[in-house]
């Protein structure tokens, strides 16, 4: 195989070799070559090409005559592309994703005796693959959508996936009605309209229609459905999975992925414009932040439950509609996963993956969860429609570790086995079934007993208590938010029997909630709601997973110069963000070279019209008298400034731009600095009379901190300056 590997991944099978995580990358390697200008161009079959310009036709010089069909190149050529394309994925068409690592930090053998989840000196390679539900596979990344966090493990037992979503609960109880909830969701039948989008009369009808889904729809409008990155969100296994320990005790168990960088989103008008301005938004960053070496991070917690308290709960806990609220079952935090390593190929890996939720190893179970079950079913049902009955056999999808069977044939069978026999039990005692010692799974003898009905138990039936629990535990702004959305949605419902019925259904979850949107919507204000419980659950708040460590690496800083600007602060800011692993872009009012006052002179990575300010996380602004100027008469520059204000980005200025900064902004309530002295407002940061002592200072990234950086940094890695939103600032903007 020797120069058919690429040197990349020759380098990091290599780095990485004897360690679990190289273990995959090295079997890629086998499959997987570099496009180089060493090789000729050849057709499938190993004949080099003459020429790639010219169907082979009847011509001379002075006439261009008819094709000939016997053209074995061309004919390869056009037949290969005219099949390029596979069936999108049903539902998580659109996605991207990336390889990793996975460890344990602290055993789980109490509940398990899977060393994927026991073993701490392990290392599992994963592959995540993130995505939106509803849109096809070329649609925006930014629209309100629930996200995809599905993880496959290559243990040494074999491949284990969690395929979850960014929400804990889901829309429905039983897997029966998944084509329902689908069909409601998706673009409706009639135009094929509405592209990825959920405000559309027919997935409102659905939801009214369908009350199980209420808590659902609750977290579908919260902000955790715009997320600011795949690296800022939770993952969560939704169903309830069971673990089995040494001692054959079993747990019911859910599993939570929590980011080291937070849980973050973006807000509304910024995704709406972002899937117009940067469509890939989602996939970009994390490609970025991979390639830029900041890999994201998560930690993997689990909530277990003893079989004997299955019932203690006044909810099922086989329901997926359901939380387990944490002050009931903590999650208990043992291991991390990190992305490293950004896919060779989009098609071979992230589309060709498959994942299945009946891919489990020993030690790790299913339970009696309705949808669980089904998605056993649907998962594998749909790997062979979309990749045909060999999928196991792809590269990205075969295990690391053995795989023997009688499995034969089928469409693009690549194992050759030899032998003479191909069934089980044979002569030569082939193939044998493994010994539970040798590592079998066993099935763990549960005892079962009932009629044969279709039916769930009653605890399912109580559709309202969560969705209440959910709000009652949003902070202010997360409750602004959710308001806001249902206003959007029932908005573009056009069916007065929709909206109408939907408002009348938010009564259940909240009164002043259900009058609020009426109001907004056109529906008439209910005048009566459900009682409310009124309890709590924090961990149900994005607002309680901040990030670990308060920081600004990955996060993208736009600085705004024009022919004059001040090189000293453009050089001070541009260093320090480098040095804290954010990512600086200078964007100038051209893209050609932009001299500074000092005669030096910048090529900038963008102009404003290029990267919008939707695209970025926090703003800086140089002096500059001349360049200050032109900024000021530059409409765009003012809009650019006035934007990242209205969503509540943190801005920096020095010098002559604060007066721009307090210009475009046009609020009084905003004060700036006139003095020497840092000063910082609603997310301001302002120093008028630049001393470059000032600049250089060493910047920690902690509240409280005194210096200008360090004020700008620390607004940077709080993510938004909700104090513009919460006083009402952002919308005089
Ligand atoms: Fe899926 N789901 N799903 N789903 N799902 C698919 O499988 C299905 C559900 C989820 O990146 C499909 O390979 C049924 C819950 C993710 O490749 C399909 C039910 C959760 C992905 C399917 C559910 C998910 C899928 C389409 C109800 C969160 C993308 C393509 C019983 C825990 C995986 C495919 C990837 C994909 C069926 C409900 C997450 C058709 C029948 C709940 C992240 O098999």
């Amino acid at each position: 195989m020797a120069g058919l590997v690429p040197e990349s991944v020759q380098k990091v099978a290599n780095v990485a070799l004897g360690s679990r995580e190289g273990d995959k990358l090295k079997d890629l390697a086998q499959n997987t070559k570099d496009t180089t200008n060493k090789d000729r161009l050849t057709t499938d079959y190993g004949v080099k090409q003459g020429t790639a310009d010219d169907w082979l036709r009847v011509a001379s010089h002075e006439k261009t005559g008819p094709m000939l069909l016997e053209d074995p190149f061309a004919r390869e050529r056009i037949m290969r592309f005219d099949h390029e394309r596979i069936p999108e994925r049903v539902v998580h068409a659109r996605g991207s994703g990336a390889f990793g690592k996975f460890r344990v930090y602290e055993s789980a053998a109490d509940l398990t005796f899977a060393p994927v989840l026991t073993d701490t000196s392990r290392e599992t390679p994963v592959f995540v693959r993130f995505s939106t539900v509803l849109g096809s596979r070329g649609s925006a990344d930014t629209v309100r959508d629930v996200r995809g966090f599905a993880v496959k493990f290559y243990t040494e037992e074999g491949n284990w996936d969690i395929v979850g979503n960014d929400i804990p609960v889901f829309f429905i109880q039983d897997a029966i009605k998944f084509p329902d909830v689908i069909h409601a969701a998706k673009p409706e039948p009639h135009n094929e309209v509405p592209q990825a989008q959920s405000a559309h009369n027919n997935f409102w009808d659905f939801q009214f229609n369908h009350t199980e889904s209420t808590h659902m729809f609750m977290w579908a409008m919260s902000d955790r459905a715009i997320p600011r990155s795949f690296r800022m969100m939770q993952g969560f296994g939704v169903n309830t999975f069971t673990l089995i320990n040494a001692k054959g005790e079993r747990h019911f168990v859910k599993f939570t992925w929590t980011p080291e960088l937070g849980v973050h989103s973006l807000v509304w008008d910024e995704a709406l414009k972002l899937a117009g301005q940067d469509p890939d938004f989602h996939r970009k960053d994390l490609w970025e932040a991979i390639a830029n070496g900041v890999f994201p991070k998560w930690k993997f917690g689990i909530q277990a439950i003893p079989e004997a308290d299955e019932h203690k709960f006044d909810f099922d806990i086989l329901d997926a509609t359901k939380v387990w609220p944490e002050d009931l079952v903590p999650t208990r935090y043992i291991g991390e996963m990190e992305l490293n390593r950004n896919p060779d190929e989009f098609f071979t890996q992230v589309e060709q993956i498959a994942f299945c939720t009946s891919h489990v190893v020993p030690g790790i179970g299913f339970s009696d969860d309705p949808l669980l079950q089904g998605r056993n079913f649907s998962y594998f049902d749909t790997q062979i429609s979309r990749l045909g009955i060999n999928f196991q056999e792809l590269p990205i999808n075969r295990p690391t570790c053995p795989v023997m069977n009688f499995n034969r044939d089928g469409a693009l069978r690549h194992t050759i086995t030899r032998g003479t026999v191909n069934y089980w039990p044979n002569r030569y005692e082939a193939c044998p079934p493994a010994a539970k010692e040798e590592g079998a799974y066993v099935e763990y003898a549960q005892k079962v007993m009932g009629i044969k009905a279709r039916m769930r138990s009653d605890k399912f039936k109580d559709h309202f208590s969560q969705a209440q629990l959910f709000w009652n535990s949003m902070s202010t702004i997360e409750k602004r938010h959710i308001i806001n959305a249902f206003g959007f949605e029932l908005d573009h419902c056009e069916d007065p029997v929709v909206f109408g019925r939907m408002v009348q259904r938010l009564a259940d979850i909240d009164l002043n909630l259900a009058q609020t949107v009426a109001e907004l919507v056109g529906g008439e204000v209910p005048k009566q709601g459900r009682p409310n419980h009124g309890r709590h659950a924090p961990a149900l708040s994005q607002t309680e997973f901040p990030g670990s460590t308060p920081t600004i690496a990955s996060r993208r800083v736009a600085i705004l110069i024009a022919d004059g600007y001040d090189q000293v602060a453009y050089n001070a800011a541009y260093a320090a963000l480098s040095s804290a692993l954010a990512v600086p872009l200078v964007v100038g009012t051209k893209r050609s070279k932009v001299t500074a006052a000092n005669g030096k002179s910048t090529q900038p990575h963008h102009h404003l019209e290029g990267l919008r300010s939707t695209m970025v996380d926090a703003v800086f602004i140089p002096g500059g008298a001349k360049s200050v100027e032109a900024l000021t008469r530059n409409g765009r520059a003012l809009h650019w400034i006035r934007e990242a204000f209205g969503h509540l980005k943190t801005i920096g200025a020095t010098g002559e731009a604060v007066d721009l900064v307090h210009r475009a902004i046009g609020l009084p309530s905003v004060s700036v600095s006139s003095s020497g002295d840092v000063h910082e407002s609603y997310g301001v940061v302002t120093l008028k009379e630049l001393r470059p002592e000032r600049l250089t200072e060493v910047v920690t990234i902690a509240k409280g901190a005194t210096g200008f950086m360090e004020k700008f940094f620390y607004g940077i890695s709080q993510h938004r300056c909700w104090d513009r939103e919460l006083d009402g600032l952002n919308k005089q903007v």
